[in-house]
């Protein structure tokens, strides 16, 4: 009798082909409840939920992107997202990875990041333009399989920038104005993502009234759990 055929994980675990190469080519950067970094592990590793319900803690950014005008980009991430698939979410978020042997830096990895989902060129994206506002340090199960466990770098940026969505990553995308915002939230069909929702109920208000002296209102190094 022939061997029964073992099911790829991927195809075991039904993901996206695109989306399952970088559970195993990313290395994220695994952290301790100061964010120090102590050590490595794949995306796909970070993002299992174990047993117990416990997920690895591991170091992450979130871009707030806001036009000249002040109006916030929002993104619907894809249904082939491994994590939150078809959930309305701020610009971008992800994680600094090990590369050539050592942390990325949060910004690199914001750029890198913005480039690969929106497709904005790199040189239309300065440092010094982002603001690192805070950190926040949560944990969500997600659906029980996948979730999150994360110090997330909540990064400012304000541009005016040309998109060019990744329909892998992106399926829908927006502009809002602030003062259509709380209005809007309700007419979406889909969740929003426990991260973007926990920065919207207590932060995003003040921070968003603020953004022309966004400096005066970042505490960079302070981590925050909610
Ligand atoms: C992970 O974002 C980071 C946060 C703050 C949840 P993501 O799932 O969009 O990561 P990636 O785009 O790398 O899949
Ligand atoms: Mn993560």
């Amino acid at each position: 009798a022939s061997e029964p055929v073992k099911p790829q994980p991927e195809t075991f675990e039904n993901v996206d082909p695109d989306q399952a190469e970088y559970l195993d080519k990313d290395i994220c950067l695994l952290v301790d409840e100061k964010d120090n970094f102590i050590g490595t592990a794949t995306k796909r590793d970070c993002h299992k939920v174990g047993p117990d319900g416990n997920i690895l803690l591991h170091r992450a950014f979130s871009v707030f992107l806001f036009n000249k005008r002040g109006d916030i980009l929002l993104q619907r991430r894809s249904s082939q997202k491994v994590t939150y698939p078809d959930y309305y979410t701020n610009a971008c978020c992800s994680h600094p990875l090990y590369i050539d042997d050592k942390p990325e830096d949060i910004i690199t990895a914001a750029r890198r990041r913005l480039n690969y989902e929106f497709g904005i060129p790199l040189d239309k994206m300065d440092p010094d333009q982002f603001t690192v506002m805070a950190r926040v340090h949560y944990h969500d199960p997600g659906d029980g399989v996948w979730g999150e466990h994360e110090i997330d770098h909540i990064l400012f940026f304000q541009a005016d920038v040309k998109v060019k969505p990744n329909s892998n990553e992106i399926s829908e995308y927006c502009y809002v104005p602030k003062n259509e915002f709380n209005a809007f939230l309700p007419t979406l069909e889909g969740p929003l993502t426990p991260w973007f929702n926990m920065i919207r109920r207590h932060r995003l208000k003040l921070w968003w009234d603020n953004l022309h002296k966004l400096k005066e209102l970042a505490e960079p190094n302070k981590i925050t759990k909610f």
